[in-house]
């Protein structure tokens, strides 16, 4: 696999309330990506990042599972998390550790407990996050309720990217108003119904409300000559979407392939990339806490640990997200939150565990990382340069987005 610079790497977590439908996004992404040659599905335990038995069995996330695609000269990690509020706990340290998050909403429930509680932690740590709006296939979805209900309780600036065409049992697929073509199921495209217009044009309309709404130059140009360029209206939505001001909203029908296509074209062209995640900050050991700051091309590596799992294939795995510099096998590295040494075997892309991965020679900034053999590694720990003592990180890594 080639290697990728930071700034064509992208960090994403898939995040929402108990089978909303993130591990059938993620299969339809991967299947999409051509990083799969079937489309994987909960009911027949065919999952490609899932090794877990008692998730397969339970059809539940239980753990959050990672892999990566590799899409229009992007290479996209993906965090898979769990829903369940038992496992919390492992979803809240993985938005810690993305760059961005897609909010798994159902079509067919709308907002639950755990939607709420993934868009205030999002928010709290100023991370950028879509929402996409899955199983509007069904025969019992609430796509228009579920639609209000995300304007009116997460963001008056959501705007909804890509309208379905007929939701519910006769499902016909989506509309993208980026690309002006309609997704279709079994990943195929096509042109746009004639028939769609009259909800493209509502679409586009809440579009041009959002983006107008959370900048005040394009705000002003609107309400003087009553619309935006599809420049302005491009560049206006990445950076109200980066700025957490808008809200882009995809739907689709995960188990029928379609809807993820155009989720992956704005992963690309408008997620962060991990040098647009400013500065990440933490606290130094040995100099009683005193605040520290690292961008992510600073040569001295920064890692945390967001997951240890017992692979079948290589044994003891960590799994890290590369904060800022590099690590490589067999480097010495300094665990700031055990205050000693550790040394990684080998070095892997996960895609669910190791055996489908792909091993590298080097992990830098914004790549989701397992690394074999860490002897005295645990969940949470940050891993630092050995050459740099008395400038170690630790316990708390925050991550600033670059607003503005
Ligand atoms: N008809 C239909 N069913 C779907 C769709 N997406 C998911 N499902 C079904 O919904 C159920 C839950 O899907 P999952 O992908 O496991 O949901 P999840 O959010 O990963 O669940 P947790 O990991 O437990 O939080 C499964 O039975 C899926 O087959 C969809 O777009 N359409
Ligand atoms: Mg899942």
């Amino acid at each position: 696999m080639k290697s990728y610079k930071p700034e064509d790497k992208r960090v994403v977590g898939f995040v929402g309330h108990r089978g909303s439908g993130k591990t059938s996004l993620v299969e339809a992404l991967l299947f999409d990506a051509k990083a799969t040659s079937r489309l994987g599905s909960v009911e027949t335990k065919t999952l490609a990042l899932e090794s877990d038995p008692e998730a397969l069995e339970r059809q539940m996330t239980i753990q959050s599972n990672v892999g990566f695609v590799e899409w229009d000269g992007a290479c996209i990690g993906i965090v898979d998390t769990p829903g369940d509020a038992n496992f919390w706990g492992n979803a809240n340290r993985a938005i810690s550790v993305v760059d961005a998050a897609v909010v798994v909403v159902s079509g067919t429930d709308g907002l639950q407990p755990q939607t709420v509680r993934c868009v205030k932690k999002l928010r709290d740590s100023g991370t950028p996050f879509a929402i996409f709006v899955t199983k509007v296939d069904k025969e019992n979805q609430i796509y228009e309720d579920t639609v209000a209900e995300i304007k009116a309780d997460i963001s008056p600036n959501a705007a909804v990217l890509t309208p379905p065409i007929q939701p519910g049992a006769d499902f016909g697929g989506v509309v993208s108003l980026v690309s002006n073509r309609a997704f279709l199921s079994a990943g195929k495209s096509g042109d746009v119904p004639g028939d769609m217009s009259d909800d493209v044009d509502a679409a586009r309309e809440m579009l041009i409300d959002a983006v107008a709404a959370a900048d005040d130059e394009l705000m002003e140009k609107y309400l003087e000559e009553g619309s935006l360029t599809e420049q302005e209206l491009a560049v206006g939505l990445k950076a109200g979407f980066l700025a957490g001001e808008v809200v882009p909203v995809f739907v689709g029908a995960s188990t029928q392939d379609c809807g993820a296509l155009p989720l992956l074209d704005f992963i690309k062209s408008s997620f962060p990339n991990p040098l647009e995640r400013a500065v990440v900050k933490g606290v130094n050991n040995n100099r009683e806490n005193e605040p520290v700051e690292r961008t992510p091309g600073d040569g001295a590596l920064v890692a945390q640990v967001f997951r240890t799992h017992h692979d079948a294939f290589a044994g003891n795995l960590s799994y890290a997200r590369v904060f800022a510099g590099s690590i490589k096998p067999s480097q010495d590295v300094y665990n700031a939150n055990r205050e000693g040494g550790d040394r990684p075997s080998h070095l892997y892309l996960p895609m669910g565990g190791t055996k489908n991965g792909s091993e590298v020679k080097e992990a830098t900034a914004g790549d989701l990382v397992a690394l074999t053999k860490l002897k005295a590694t645990a969940t949470g720990d940050t891993l630092c340069e050995k050459a740099s003592p008395g400038n170690f990180f630790s316990k708390q890594i925050e991550l600033l987005t670059q607003r503005g």
